[in-house]
């Protein structure tokens, strides 16, 4: 008959994939990106998504899994805010037979079949990206001295974003990395590191950031020191959100190497043939690019974010 059957509700939304996502936090453009792109693509797909934000703390995460895992969704997905620890929680996921996606960041575990796939970008080939711009504009130079900001400590991108430069510049003498410390991917975090810079280094050429937002809190301690970003040190940063894009439009960056946060629409994808049962590649790549200061004058306009 047409009586609803006990439970059920109007529409089809019992079938709804459920999704919960465990973020990182609000640190930098680039998440905001990442966030509204996982919402919005959430929405479109009429993916049922239960988010929650770590402000970048692990224990945050872990205990969001958890939840996620007592309520028994449908597939978990999370960006993880470091590399280790994270193997009893995603075997708790695996015995519930909730299937796990890492978006955006890896974990570093002995075990791939904790997770589903690892949908994100190739953070040693940004590393490599920036170091090689390094190397072809600075031929010719004496000394060059690059003070560098890095990501959180322990996080994915933060290792393998220096791990890809220092490869690049390893056969360059004359580029030398004479400081190194994490800005925390945050703008605050980047301007106090990058003022400490200033104080302890005579002679900066060159800052290496791991994000756009620490490159502009760089700026912000470049200039009340003084000096002119993006000529008397020059700027190298990751990311390509709209702030980092026009800063690089001004001139104040010099180089800007894209990591794409618009994941939402292949992740739900994948979402989807996971709960399905179907196979998905365990590794899946994002493409991105790189901007010269040109190139970023001609794109701004129609930057999304
Ligand atoms: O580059 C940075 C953010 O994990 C790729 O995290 C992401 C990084 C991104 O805070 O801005």
């Amino acid at each position: 008959g047409d009586a609803p059957a006990a439970g059920g509700g109007a529409g089809g939304d019992d079938d709804a994939i459920v999704m919960g996502f465990a973020q990182v936090g609000a640190e930098s453009g680039w998440r905001t990106a990442n966030t509204a792109s996982i919402q919005q693509a959430a929405e479109e797909a009429g993916v049922e998504l239960q988010f929650s934000d770590a402000q970048q703390r692990q224990e945050n995460q872990i205990q969001a899994i958890r939840s996620y895992i007592q309520q028994q969704v449908d597939v978990i997905a999370f960006s993880p805010v470091v590399e280790t620890g994270w193997d009893t929680v995603l075997q708790e996921a695996k015995r519930a037979q909730i299937p796990v996606i890492l978006t955006d960041r890896a974990v570093d575990s002995q075990d791939d079949t904790l997770y589903e796939t690892f949908l994100g970008s190739d953070f040693v080939l940004e590393g490599e990206k920036a170091g090689e711009w390094l190397v072809e504009n600075t031929q010719g130079e004496d000394q060059v001295n690059v003070v560098e900001l890095q990501g959180t400590t322990g996080a994915a991108p933060a290792i393998d974003r220096k791990e890809g430069f220092e490869s690049a510049i390893a056969d360059a003498g004359n580029i030398e990395i004479v400081a190194s410390q994490t800005g925390d991917f945050t703008r605050s975090g980047g301007r106090e590191v990058m003022e400490a810079f200033l104080q302890s280094q005579p002679d900066i050429d060159v800052v290496y950031a791991h994000n756009d937002d620490m490159g502009l809190g760089a700026i912000e301690a470049i200039e009340a020191a003084g000096k002119v970003p993006g000529q008397d040190i020059r700027i190298i940063t990751v990311d390509a959100v709209k702030d980092g894009m026009t800063a690089l439009s001004e001139g104040k960056i010099n180089f800007i190497v894209e990591c794409n946060p618009l994941l939402g629409d292949q992740l739900m994808e994948l979402a989807e043939q996971v709960v399905a049962g179907e196979e998905v590649e365990k590794r899946v790549l994002v493409e991105e690019s790189t901007f010269t200061q040109e190139q970023a004058a001609e794109v701004l306009a129609d930057r999304q974010y």
